[in-house]
């Protein structure tokens, strides 16, 4: 099976793309999961959260998307196809529904806090600020690492992707570049893209549209799965990610929060009851990444 990633196909199984693993069985042993996070720079935890919480979400964004005039209704509401001429939403921040007490029951849940205490061995807080998106047909997620937009605290910090539809292949999943978190090939991306900060380097923040480029140039392997509702992508700031492409007539609705130890600084753009968030990055004159590649020589 092939599968569409930025303007290039990918075969499934083949050099540029696999499979994610679970890693359900190391749940009982947070030093197993530190140790395979180590290694693969992800965990993929089916069920991690309560479908039932996940359902309560999807059904008001839903709603939401529907009273916008978005959802094609010759299809159910529930299979969220995309309208003729609908778009997508970056609902990052959205007062009305990231701060909804059924979108807090899911990424502030016990079962997540709970985990992050657990591998993290501490008291651990979440940004406040929650990142959630409306992916549209035919949009996807170039490739970066998360630190260049949020390191200005701990980089002990991680994100939780949490998929609100069952994501098929065709609906455009998280992809990760496996091995990008340490491989030597990765050594000179990290000590030049990976210091970076959107707001004070006016860089555009993907790093590539070019997957295969990336997988000759530096190693290691984007790898995907279909996601159901309930399952928990967790990955570490230096951690290449981006999506495959939304193929399909539906919306791929999705969020990414992110949980740090409380005693470690935070980074102050995320926190508060009305975070900053980025206050200058693509305002004014943002230099373009493939002149700041050149510049990096990467
Ligand atoms: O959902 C996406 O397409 C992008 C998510 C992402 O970049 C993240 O979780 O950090």
């Amino acid at each position: 099976m092939k599968l569409k990633m930025a303007h290039q196909e990918l075969e499934l199984g083949g050099k540029y793309l696999g499979n994610l693993r679970d890693a359900n069985a190391l749940l009982h042993d947070s030093s197993e999961l530190r140790e395979r996070m180590d290694e693969d720079g992800y965990l993929l935890l089916r069920g991690l959260h309560k479908a039932e919480n996940v359902t309560a979400v999807r059904d008001m964004l839903l709603e939401n998307l529907d009273a916008n005039e978005q959802i094609d209704r010759a299809f159910p509401v529930e299979e969220g196809v995309m309208k003729a001429g609908g778009r997508g939403a970056f609902l990052g921040g959205s007062k009305t529904l990231t701060r909804d007490q059924r979108f807090l029951d899911l990424v502030e849940s016990p079962q997540i806090m709970d985990f992050f205490a657990n591998f993290l061995r501490s008291d651990v807080l979440t940004f406040d600020y929650k990142w959630l998106r409306v992916v549209a047909p035919g949009d996807f997620t170039g490739a970066h690492y998360d630190i260049v937009y949020m390191g200005r605290g701990t980089h002990n910090l991680y994100t939780c992707w949490t998929p609100i539809t069952d994501v098929s292949y065709d609906m455009g999943p998280l992809a990760i570049l496996v091995g990008s978190h340490r491989g030597e090939g990765y050594e000179r991306v990290r000590a030049t893209y990976g210091q970076m900060d959107v707001d004070r380097d006016h860089v555009t923040g993907s790093f590539s549209n070019d997957p295969v480029e990336m997988v000759e140039k530096f190693g290691g392997q984007w790898q995907t799965t279909e996601f159901q509702r309930g399952d928990a992508l967790i990955f570490g700031m230096y951690t290449m990610h981006g999506s495959i492409n939304n193929t399909s007539s539906r919306f791929r609705l999705s969020c990414d929060t992110r949980y740090q130890r409380a005693d470690d600084p935070a980074d102050e753009r995320w926190i508060g009851d009305n975070p900053p968030a980025h206050y200058a990055w693509t305002q004014g004159e943002t230099i373009p990444m493939e002149e700041a590649r050149k510049s990096w020589q990467v």
